[in-house]
């Protein structure tokens, strides 16, 4: 492949994948049947007019210009056309959603959703191998561990869903030409709650630039870039669904996330497998009980 085409290849993923967020983001909401994204009146009144209020305050105490306020009417038109929003809000709001969300529990960390995320990946056994292609690039991770309750309970069927981009930083069904379900598994924990998940180590991953976000950050002087994750989903009975991402330690990123979804209790500590190519690395989930 040339680099031509290579780089055509890359800019023409980048800009299916915002169009397919929205669309994926839609399907869910009504799979939800109207109970998500629902907000009575009274809090809609109070939230909108502080928004309009914390804008209106910037204009006037930064004197914003009309060359300013028509740059942002352009740009804001254009985030829409580009189906990021989704990129947008999960880049620079969700972290906060979600340590709103997250500030009773006492088991193990979470973090953003992100994006991507697709519900009912295939389910593999306890210790299944990820989907992925024949020669799929990239250095062979196994993730082990054991889900467990507060309480130091095993939590023996948890659901553990798990996704992540390939070696070029793509995800499937957001990027065209890969296998529907690449690199997307649900993995079912034995009676003990213990898992070993067969994948690949994920690489530093770099938001797409061609759409209005990769406009904005240029525009700033900013960078694209995320820390190589893995993102999860774990479920048990009776207990508080956790969305999580991991980290690798060492990565350039894990200080300065675009997305600012790194904490220091999602670090692994990946060490080389003594029995096969590539790392292994231990990590357990610690489910609250459901409110
Ligand atoms: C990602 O892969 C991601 O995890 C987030 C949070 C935002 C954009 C792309
Ligand atoms: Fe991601």
């Amino acid at each position: 492949m040339t680099d031509t085409s290579f780089h055509a290849e890359v800019t023409a993923k980048a800009a299916d994948s915002g169009a397919n967020a929205s669309a994926q983001f839609r399907e869910r909401m009504a799979d939800a049947g109207g109970r998500s994204g629902v907000v009575d009146t009274a809090r809609v009144d109070f939230l909108a007019s502080k928004v309009v209020k914390s804008l209106n305050d910037i204009v006037l105490e930064e004197k914003v210009s009309y060359d300013e306020y028509n740059a942002l009417k352009a740009w804001l038109i254009k985030v829409g056309e580009d189906g990021e929003w989704p990129l947008f809000l999960d880049v620079w709001l969700e972290h906060s959603v979600e340590e709103v969300a997250s500030e009773h529990r006492e088991g193990s960390k979470g973090t953003i959703e992100g994006p991507y995320y697709i519900p009912n990946a295939p389910e593999l056994p306890w210790n299944g191998t990820i989907p992925m292609r024949d020669g799929e690039p990239g250095t062979p991770l196994v993730f082990q561990g054991q889900v467990r309750a507060v309480d130091g309970r095993p939590l023996g069927g948890a659901r553990l869903e798990m996704w992540h981009a390939d070696d070029l930083g793509f995800y499937s069904q957001f990027a065209p030409g890969l296998p529907e379900w690449n690199l997307r598994g649900t993995w079912i924990a034995d009676d003990q709650g213990r898992f070993e998940i067969h994948t690949m180590r994920p690489a530093p991953y770099q938001i797409p630039t061609e759409g209005a976000c990769g406009q904005l950050i240029s525009a700033a002087g900013w960078h694209a870039w995320r820390p190589a994750h893995l993102h999860f989903k774990i479920s048990a009975p009776g207990h508080e669904l956790i969305t999580a991402q991991l980290y690798f330690p060492g990565d350039p990123h894990n200080d300065d996330d675009i997305a600012s979804a790194v904490k220091p209790e999602l670090m692994l500590d990946p060490r080389e497998n003594p029995d096969a190519d590539g790392f292994i690395a231990d990590y357990d989930f610690v489910l609250d009980p459901e409110k």
